[in-house]
């Protein structure tokens, strides 16, 4: 259980000042490690653009679309003023059209930005509550656990399914990710279309910042 006090934190920190810093298309242009980080990973159009804005209130934040691979670069947001901590909204992989440049492109610059950033303290990687851990997932899971980067499975668009659907989901993918060393064990399913779990997502981001 969350402690009510982190929790109303959580709460407070995430309703107060958040504005976008800049986008790095290549690690040249990655910001300072200034302050703790916390990135979104997920498949393209999997929500991590919506659910960024939905946990901060936003409507416009980070840029959504129904077209996939509309995140192309890391882009970076600050959160709190003074300065507490940065969102990172990640380039959404396993686009089936993207060109392989784009691929190849996007594999150097994630895998980079994973493991040369002593500051990124906790990965959100977000998988599609309809269809649980894909392959593609799964090499996304090898990148993280290869370079020791702790992250946590967050089911989206929990609104499209039936709780049981919901139910079963959750216990597959807590399953599947057992054995991995770099999972957290409990997951959190999320619909930003229904604000479903965000208190518990904005109080585990809190928390991986701050303990971490
Ligand atoms: N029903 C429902 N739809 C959602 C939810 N979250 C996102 N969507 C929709 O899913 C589509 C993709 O959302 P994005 O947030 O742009 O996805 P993304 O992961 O940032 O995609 P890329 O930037 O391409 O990697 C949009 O049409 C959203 O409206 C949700 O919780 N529920
Ligand atoms: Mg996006």
């Amino acid at each position: 259980m969350d402690s009510p006090d982190l929790t109303e934190e959580a709460r407070k920190v995430f309703s107060g000042p958040i504005t976008f810093l800049k986008s790095a298309p290549t690690l040249e242009y990655l910001p300072d490690m200034a302050v703790n980080e916390v990135a979104f990973a997920g498949r393209s159009n999997v929500g991590k653009s919506s659910l960024l804005n939905a946990l901060t209130n936003r409507n416009n934040l980070a840029r959504t679309s129904n077209t996939p691979g509309r995140t192309q670069e890391l882009n970076f947001f600050e959160v709190g003023e003074p300065l507490r901590f940065r969102l990172v909204d990640m380039p959404g992989y396993g686009y089936a059209k993207a060109p392989k440049d784009v691929v190849r492109k996007w594999k150097f610059l994630v895998n980079d930005y994973l493991r040369g950033r002593a500051a990124l303290k906790r990965a959100l990687v977000l998988i599609d509550s309809r269809h649980g851990i894909k392959e593609v997932d799964t090499d996304m899971l090898d990148m993280l656990d290869g370079a020791a980067v702790s992250y946590r499975i967050i089911l989206t668009k929990a609104d499209k399914i039936k709780a049981s659907e919901l139910a079963a989901v959750t216990e597959q993918t807590a399953l599947a990710i057992r054995k991995r060393p770099a999972a957290h064990p409990d997951i959190i399913a999320t619909s930003s279309e229904k604000g479903m779990g965000l208190p518990e997502l904005r109080t585990a981001v809190l928390e991986a910042v701050t303990i971490g």
